[in-house]
């Protein structure tokens, strides 16, 4: 027997890191194409099965939409999440110094951590990558963050991500001894 969870998750990072494209890949399993207009609202849903921990999970995606400039404007979107995915682009050093910014922001609004994994994108892109394997472990390192390398483009990683990120909420809940979320 499978237990039941549900969670509200974020999708954190700068601008073009590729949360959009992640989220669909993972939800719909598609690339590109229209998922800019299907997923533009608030969130999208997924359910699954993680059959080795014996949980059914729906998660609950935020993803922005744009990227509001005014921090009160994303107050609504961490309200009551559990868990997220903090991006950056490989190829962009930018995005992921900004990291920690996100990470700040995210705490601050939620009064207190949550589980985050650390997630690399773009890393199809070999040629102009920015960021180093090492960099980015240590950056998780420091913060206690599992740290995952992703393609949103060939599906790389993507669904683990995710199923990292649930096994972690799922773990936090029974330590934190409130029992399954249903
Ligand atoms: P955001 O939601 O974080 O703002 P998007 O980012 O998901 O909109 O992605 C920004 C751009 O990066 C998009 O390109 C998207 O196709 C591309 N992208 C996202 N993930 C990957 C990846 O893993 N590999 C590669 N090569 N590209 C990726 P456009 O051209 O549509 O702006
Ligand atoms: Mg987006």
């Amino acid at each position: 027997m499978s237990t039941d969870y549900r969670f509200k998750i974020v999708m954190l990072g700068d601008g073009a890191v590729g949360k959009t494209a992640m989220t669909a890949r993972f939800t719909q399993d598609y690339f590109e194409a229209d998922y800019k207009r299907t997923i533009g609202t608030d969130f999208s849903v997924k359910r699954m099965n993680i059959p080795e921990i014996e949980a059914h999970v729906t998660l609950q995606i935020w993803d922005l939409a744009g990227q509001p400039r005014f921090e009160f404007v994303r107050q609504g979107f961490y309200r009551g999440s559990r868990g997220g995915l903090l991006l950056y682009d490989v190829t962009r050093r930018r995005t992921f110094i900004n990291a920690e910014a996100w990470k700040d922001e995210a705490f601050k609004n939620l009064k207190g951590e949550i589980p985050l994994v650390l997630v690399a994108n773009k890393v199809d892109l070999t040629d102009s990558r920015a960021v180093t394997t090492e960099e980015g472990e240590e950056f998780a390192k420091k913060n206690g963050f599992l740290y995952v390398e992703s393609s949103a483009l060939t599906g790389e990683n993507v669904e683990q991500a995710y199923i990292e990120l649930c096994k972690i909420m799922i773990e936090e809940g029974k330590t934190k001894s409130s029992g399954p979320i249903i």
